[in-house]
């Protein structure tokens, strides 16, 4: 690629994904307008510091320019303090941090300096557009200000009319930003022989056949796409640990793990790795790795302080522990904070973090048990333990307390740990909702999620904030998600399920953005400005989950689908399994009793006003009754319908939705990439027919259950 930053071989729209910078409307519309007139101020960048995330900030926006623009401007590095007049050293663009460069500096406030700090920035155009100033206490706050700024840009093409000055008649930019929330991570569930687990782009593009991969340009494409979003941190392995991950602490990959994180260095993303709990047996040849043990402790000092010898700025471990079949402190009889804390003293004298999931639950239930909820597990290993974790301990949570439904209650674990530090965890990986086959635009569930009020100190206890650390104060706060990449050419499978990816770090980087907002951004940072594209894609985006949910699972019950890979139709294919995710469907009603009145009692886990919602029929939400409550077919939920209408309807409408979509896409052919074009239309058709079998199977199966019939005579088998 000539004119981006891109470094791996491969190319196109579909590869460079948002980060494209279109500047023209598409010339099937015989548009003649290619792009706007560079501002005064592009033609130069002034520059003092040498940093390494500050050259990737200044290479981004040499090129970045450069494509918007029509010509790269020319940047001017001066270790100096310069005594040039104003005037002299105009026009340009001034980059910089607050200690590096006293031009960009002096061009702030101390007032407007003081409002951002670490990875935040102010960027500010002067009046006369002869200048342009970009600043941040830090160089990563500033790089996320050039993608800022090159996003800014790249949007206001599509809102300039004529050609002309870009930003005639418009008012100078002034742009102050500040990251709500600390650590914004991605996990990456790869293995070393290149498979990824619950990955759907195809192969990994960190490893091959028990190596790491040589590509090393491709991995620093991603982190390009990351660190243009607002991601900070990454793990690079899968959680769970295998035999040969477990080395990866060790001489045999410490090298090339210490490459994968110089690549994600520049880009400001520290690098962790996810650690097996065993690894003193596995790796280091003791025979117990009981957290209290002496040896065991050593072992982990030592074997830590090797990891920092090879990456000095390593992030910390990563750890699924007694959690499907993984190792833990539970072996030897000592509970998580045992075995946190543990790994903490080991990482502490390096600055390094432990990220302890809390996904631990009995995954080897007998389906006959009726008084084991899975939904309560994490409430009831963790909520104990809080205050016992060391101040470097941080636990990831998922969203909801069983497993990335497309819906399900939120975990009541946010809002019962005060005194711990915490992280959310999302899955931007589809596995229940389509496996980028389907089309599932995931922001608008984070939202809600990042909305739910818990009321843990009082109305307006939102999750977010307890996620960005403010409600309880924590030290340690922010999201991570399972990443949604491999090495397909358009990096997700699914071209639109980038936009996932995009939303997930532009929501964790600031999580007041609307769902519409994210994917206006995306689909005009991806496609360009054309209004209709623009409205169909955005469009189709923003229906989605509420189509997926329609033709799927209904009503907050969840699974439903084949076990093991979780793609398609089973209504029972989990039913009477280990897993403890039941429906209890049978000729009279379905759902899920997890009232204290008469069920599992897990809706005491709620602080009073959300316990109290759940638990009564009359106010527990429609779309997660049978989550909560086990009803009868005929049971009227608060839309008037009856459950068992409410699935017909829904299964009719969602899978008629889905073959909409397919004709919204279709308009848009010669008006998007065609490689695109066709890659999307190819998946949608394979939407519009699954939808119909998840439709026939799920209507036929409750049809056959219930004996009731659809109240339209609508077809079921
Ligand atoms: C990495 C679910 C997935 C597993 C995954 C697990 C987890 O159960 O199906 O593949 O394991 O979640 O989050 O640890």
């Amino acid at each position: 690629m000539s004119q981006t930053t891109v470094q791996s071989g491969l190319s196109g729209p579909q590869y460079e994904a948002w980060l494209g910078y279109h500047v023209a409307l598409p010339e099937a519309k015989g548009a003649t307008r290619t792009r706007t007139a560079a501002p005064l101020w592009s033609r130069h960048i002034d520059v003092k510091e040498q940093h390494l995330v500050i050259d990737t900030a200044l290479t981004e926006l040499k090129q970045g320019l450069g494509k918007l623009y029509g010509e790269q401007p020319v940047i001017r590095h001066s270790q100096t303090q310069s005594t040039d007049s104003d005037e002299q050293r105009k026009p340009s663009i001034r980059v910089g941090t607050w200690a590096g460069n006293n031009q960009v500096t002096s061009a702030f406030t101390e007032a407007e300096r003081a409002a951002v700090q670490g990875e935040g920035f102010i960027i500010r155009e002067h009046e006369s557009l002869q200048e342009m100033v970009i600043g941040s206490e830090t160089p990563q706050g500033v790089l996320y200000a050039v993608f800022h700024l090159l996003r800014e840009l790249t949007l206001k093409q599509g809102k300039s009319e004529e050609a002309g000055p870009a930003l005639d008649g418009v008012k100078p930019l002034f742009i102050t930003e500040q990251p709500v929330n600390q650590l914004r991570m991605i996990n990456q569930w790869d293995n070393v022989d290149g498979s990824i687990e619950r990955g759907y782009a195809g192969r990994s593009i960190f490893y091959e056949n028990g190596e790491f991969t040589q590509d090393l340009g491709r991995i620093r494409d991603y982190a390009r796409l990351l660190a243009s979003t607002g991601i900070n941190a990454i793990s690079i392995n899968n959680v769970n640990v295998h035999k040969q991950e477990s080395l990866f602490l060790t001489e045999r990959y410490l090298g090339d793990v210490a490459k994968v994180a110089a690549e994600f260095r520049a880009y400001g993303i520290r690098l962790f790795l996810c650690a097996n709990y065993a690894s003193p047996i596995e790796v280091g040849g003791l025979q117990t790795a009981d957290p209290l043990d002496d040896q065991v402790r050593e072992w982990w000092n030592v074997q830590t302080a090797k990891v920092y010898a090879a990456i000095p700025d390593f992030g910390g471990y990563v750890i699924k522990a007694d959690s499907e079949n993984r190792p833990g402190p539970f072996t030897y009889n000592r509970d998580h904070a045992d075995g946190a804390n543990m790994l903490a003293e080991a990482l502490r004298p390096f600055g390094g973090l432990v990220i302890w999931r809390c996904f631990v639950y009995d995954c080897k239930q007998d389906w006959r048990d009726r008084t084991t909820d899975r939904a309560r597990a994490a409430y009831d290993h963790f909520k104990p333990l809080d205050g016992r974790f060391a101040d470097n301990v941080i636990l990831q949570i998922k969203n909801g307390p069983m497993d990335f439904q497309v819906r399900e209650a939120v975990s009541p674990l946010f809002g019962a740990m005060e005194n711990t530090n915490q992280v959310i965890e999302f899955q931007i990986t589809q596995e229940y909702t389509g496996q980028q086959r389907h089309l599932a635009y995931l922001v608008p569930q984070w939202k809600e999620i990042l909305d739910f009020d818990t009321y843990a100190k009082g109305k307006g206890s939102e999750i977010k904030r307890i996620a960005d650390g403010s409600l309880f104060q924590r030290q340690y706060s922010g999201f991570a998600a399972v990443s949604n990449i491999g090495a397909d050419a358009s990096w997700t499978g699914h071209p639109l399920a980038q936009a996932n990816l995009y939303g997930y770090g532009r929501l964790g980087w600031n999580p007041e953005l609307s769902a519409e907002a994210i994917a206006d951004e995306w689909v005009r940072l991806t496609f360009g400005h054309d209004e209709q594209v623009v409205e169909r894609v955005t469009g189709m985006l923003l229906s989605s989950l509420d189509i997926y949910e329609n033709y799927t699972a209904p009503l907050g019950v969840g699974w439903m689908v084949n076990p093991d890979h979780h793609y398609g139709p089973n209504v029972d294919g989990y039913e009477y399994s280990k897993w403890g995710t039941y429906h209890f469907a049978d000729c009279h009603g379905i759902g899920v009793d997890r009232t204290v009145k008469s069920g599992t009692g897990y809706t005491s886990q709620y602080h009073a006003e959300n316990a109290a919602r759940y638990e009564s029929l009359e106010t527990c939400p429609d779309e997660l009754i049978l989550f909560f409550h086990h009803v009868p077919y005929t049971h009227v939920l608060h839309s008037g319908k009856t459950v068992i209408q409410h699935i017909y309807d829904t299964h009719f409408e969602g899978a008629a939705q889905a073959e909409a979509l397919l004709e919204t896409w279709r308009e848009l052919e010669g008006k998007v990439d065609p490689v695109i074009f066709n890659k999307v239309a190819t998946l949608q058709e394979e939407q519009a027919d699954h939808a119909k079998e998840w439709r026939d199977m799920i209507n036929t199966y409750f049809y056959r259950k219930s004996g009731i019939q659809d109240e339209q005579a609508r077809k079921i088998y």
